[in-house]
């Protein structure tokens, strides 16, 4: 690819941006930079690169390809997405104000409740998708929302188009967990965020294969700030798991599709099991937010929320007689996950909370992978019987 300004598809970015061939060997993919220190000609003058905690290569080139896919200037890569977070959240003072949707990913909410609320700022965990509850819970000190859509397990959606232009007029900066839905179903800060955030470890990725994070922006001040934080926290990925991830990028747009072509067909036939009491997923017509799907997003992705029949004995045997399934955290990778999030992805969410969000002991949710339908479709029957 000649010109990274012309406007390329999604496709072409997947597999082109930030990575022209390298100039001296001409090698077709990004070269792994494996090295923490670079050469100066003279103190203080070097080629760009000074040491791979602030930047190093082959981070600048799947930083630009983010970028690219997120319509960003800007897109600072981390090792993990909850280091992501612990940047953003950096930039937060004593005394500050953030309003969280309440459905959240177990982790996120145990960053803000165990490590920021001890710093001295302050949470409200709301249902987003009430926008009247959202204008609500605004504060003088509200520096920030921090939105997932689909929300992590419930696939609640959030209008982030009102909620963004809500926060504007705040004064507050919104925060978009893009991580269900990757840039390619949908695109965060064209609905107005200020920053857009993913867990690379999902579908970005897509191997289960590498912990990452990545933010994204169109804000030069916050870029520059969250740039300070990346150099000074120095939660950086290595150059390695650099390299892994825009290979798994390239087949990104791919990969969504079939994710998703599975997952409307798996829904439908969860739908009228009997052994099934309710499915969620933001596909189907019964979604209660089926319409706001439609419209901000481009297409429903692979994550499937549903209840079964009777309580954690049943949600037990179900999820030990999975065949294709793999019983385990995460998801987003190619292979079909499934877990409980009681016990698993949301244990440190108060007993209570869960209850109230609906993260009952019979709730099980899935990632569905890019296997043979019939086959995860078999697999799930068997077990369900
Ligand atoms: O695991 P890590 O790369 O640090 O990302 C954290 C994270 C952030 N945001 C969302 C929406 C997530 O789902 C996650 C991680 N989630 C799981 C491990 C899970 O199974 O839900």
């Amino acid at each position: 690819m000649k010109n990274s300004d012309a406007p390329y598809q999604f496709g072409t970015l997947a597999i082109h941006a930030g990575q022209p061939p390298e100039p001296t060997t001409g090698a077709v993919m990004t070269p792994i930079f494996q090295t923490s220190t670079y050469a100066q000609k003279s103190p203080g003058k070097h080629q760009g690169y000074e040491y791979s905690r602030t930047d190093n290569p082959t981070r600048t080139a799947y930083q630009t390809c983010i970028a690219a896919l997120e319509n960003a200037q800007h897109a600072l890569a981390f090792s993990s997405g909850l280091a992501t977070t612990d940047a953003i959240l950096h930039t937060l003072k004593p005394g500050d104000h953030v309003i969280s949707c309440d459905d959240v990913y177990g982790g996120t909410f145990r960053i803000f409740d165990k490590v920021f609320k001890k710093m001295g700022i302050e949470f409200s965990f709301i249902d987003l998708s009430d926008l009247k509850k959202a204008e609500a819970a605004f504060r003088p000190a509200t520096r920030m929302i921090w939105m997932e859509s689909p929300t992590n397990p419930m696939l609640k959606i959030l209008d982030i188009g009102s909620l963004t232009a809500i926060a504007k007029r705040k004064n507050a900066i919104s925060v978009v967990d893009n991580t269900f839905m990757s840039p390619y179903f949908q695109k965060p800060l064209q609905l107005g965020a200020d920053l857009v955030v993913h867990s690379i470890t999902k579908y970005i990725n897509g191997h289960s294969d590498v912990v990452g994070g990545m933010l994204a922006t169109n804000n030069n001040q916050l870029y520059q700030e969250l740039k300070f934080f990346q150099n000074a926290i120095g939660a950086v990925p290595a150059p390695m798991d650099c390299f892994l991830v825009m290979r798994g990028i390239k087949t990104l747009h791919v990969r969504m599709e079939r994710h998703a072509q599975n997952a409307i067909e798996i829904a439908r036939f969860l739908e009228k099991h009997p052994r099934i009491e309710r499915v969620i997923y933001p596909g189907l017509e019964s979604h209660p937010q089926h319409c706001l799907a439609r419209k901000q997003m481009s297409g429903f992705g692979g994550m499937i929320s549903f209840f079964i029949r009777g309580g954690l004995q049943d949600a037990r045997n179900f999820l030990e007689k999975v065949r294709i399934f793999t019983l385990a955290e995460s998801l987003g990778g190619v292979e079909s996950l499934i877990e409980h999030p009681a016990i698993m992805t949301h244990a440190s969410i108060p007993a209570e909370s869960r209850q109230a969000l609906g993260i009952h002991d019979n709730l099980i949710r899935m990632s569905i992978g890019i296997e043979d339908l019939s086959d995860l479709k078999d697999d799930l029957n068997q077990a369900l019987y």
